[in-house]
């Protein structure tokens, strides 16, 4: 590995030993970056690795909210602005007990280098709290939102920083946000938030973005090996608002998603998810607020595996779609012994770096990453700021020929990326490749900052 990567990688470990996750994706995004490193000195003379692992600021605040009985509550709230190089920060909230600052700083970081990918002026940042909004009364969860944003408004806005949804955040919780920022600033500022509900700004297909753009660019990887997305089997972890997506696609295309999974377990579903009315479930299990995924099974007479992951099932292709390191090493041998050719991260880090590494090293395995892959939900954010900048809204086969274009050309730019640097078929370095070339430029021409 190039000296100086080694060296960056070695002061992040070293400064941030308590952030194992940030530690983690900063290992996996320089790994990719020797051949870049080698062929341009002028980087480690600007120290711009050591700038880049450095977020431009990561704030917390207090969130306290009132449950039903009257009792007050504290949570702590997060925002991580992590690189404003090439456009206003831009990425979602996050509300889940997990969340602390390595994890913020971890997604802020992969953010970034998504954001440059998908070819728009975005930033790259990530918020949220360790709020557990499972089980939460709908004014439970009000209170919670205007608490916090009304410590976060003054630090965001439409040219500043962009928040959005991610596990935890969906459209009624943007809602409420909105509804808060609007309240305290008292202007019309709609693009300071995405993935909005239709009536005030919202985008058509916002929701179904990710998971779309996650089936679209499976059939560019498809594609490539001269194969068709039609009859494929998938196994997808998750329940939430990607996979939701992902199955969407997928029934539409012929292929048929046949594993769901959530903090229970996971359920097999042989005929697929793939009906209107299973489809449709999905959002009634998530919006239930129950975070159980049996109900799938209970409801439609399919198998559920109590506190098992999905990953030992023989599948045509793996797309983990639920939460950061859901498959490790082990997983990973189960994926491999399967002889399962595509492994597609959806998820934000879904891969620990050793079972990345395992299933990269495979002769007969392609493994595309998640900044890339999941990049068409960020992708269509920033279409959703386009329309509300211009007071318009595009329609459903507007949106949906970008995004398609955009997951093309994300993987056509990953492509060429690695085969620049000789790497052959990476889309793993590949993606961080072009990300990474996109921010570095943007930096090294705005100066020692
Ligand atoms: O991880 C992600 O890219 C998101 N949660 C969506 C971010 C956004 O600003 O739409």
């Amino acid at each position: 590995m190039n000296a100086y990567i080694e060296s960056v990688i070695k002061n992040v470990e070293k400064k941030h030993s308590a952030q194992p996750e940030f530690v983690q994706t900063v290992r996996e995004v320089l790994s990719s970056l020797s051949p870049v490193m080698d062929a341009h000195p002028e980087y480690e003379a600007a120290d711009l690795l050591n700038r880049m692992v450095e977020p431009d600021r990561t704030f917390s605040f207090r969130v306290v909210w009132i449950d039903d009985q009257g009792k007050p509550h504290t949570n702590t709230g997060y925002r991580c602005q992590f690189n404003g190089a090439i456009g206003p920060y831009k990425g979602g909230l996050r509300f889940h007990p997990t969340v602390n600052e390595s994890v913020m700083k971890f997604l802020g970081f992969e953010q970034t280098f998504k954001n440059a990918l998908t070819g728009l002026p975005l930033g790259g940042g990530k918020g949220g709290a360790d709020f557990d909004p499972s089980g939460k009364s709908d004014r439970e969860i009000m209170n919670f939102c205007q608490s916090y944003m009304s410590a976060l408004y003054r630090f965001i806005g439409p040219d500043c920083d962009v928040p959005a949804g991610d596990i935890g955040v969906g459209m009624r919780e943007i809602g409420y946000l909105y509804g808060q920022y609007r309240r305290l600033k008292g202007v019309w500022e709609n693009g300071v938030l995405t993935g909005k509900g239709l009536t005030y700004g919202g985008s058509i297909l916002r929701p179904e973005a990710t998971g779309y753009g996650a089936i679209y660019y499976l059939q560019e990887v498809l594609a490539h090996e001269g194969e068709d997305i039609q009859g494929k089997t998938i196994a997808v972890s998750g329940f939430g608002n990607v996979a939701w997506g992902i199955c969407k696609k997928a029934m539409q295309l012929g292929a048929k998603v046949v594993t769901l999974s959530g903090p229970d377990g996971y359920i097999y579903d042989p005929d697929g998810v793939a009906t209107e009315e299973k489809v449709n479930y999905m959002l009634e299990m998530r919006s239930s607020g129950r975070n159980r995924v049996q109900d799938y099974a209970d409801k439609f007479g399919c198998q559920f595996f109590p506190g098992e992951k999905p990953w030992g099932c023989k599948v045509d292709v793996i797309m983990p779609a639920a939460t950061q390191n859901d498959v490790l090493m082990a997983s990973a041998e189960k994926i491999v012994a399967n002889g399962i050719k595509y492994y597609i991260e959806v998820a934000n880090m879904p891969t620990s770096n050793e079972a990345l590494e395992y299933m990269m090293a495979q002769p007969n395995m392609i493994v595309a990453p998640s900044k890339a892959v999941n990049a068409g939900g960020v992708g269509v954010s920033a279409m959703e700021m386009s329309q509300n900048s211009e007071r318009l809204a595009w329609t459903a086969e507007e949106v949906d020929e970008r995004l398609h274009a955009m997951m093309k050309e994300i993987h056509r730019a990953s492509v060429e990326c690695a085969e620049e640097y000789g790497l052959g078929y990476n889309l793993v370095a590949g993606a961080n490749i072009a990300g990474f070339k996109k921010v570095a430029t943007a930096m090294m021409e705005q100066g020692i900052i």
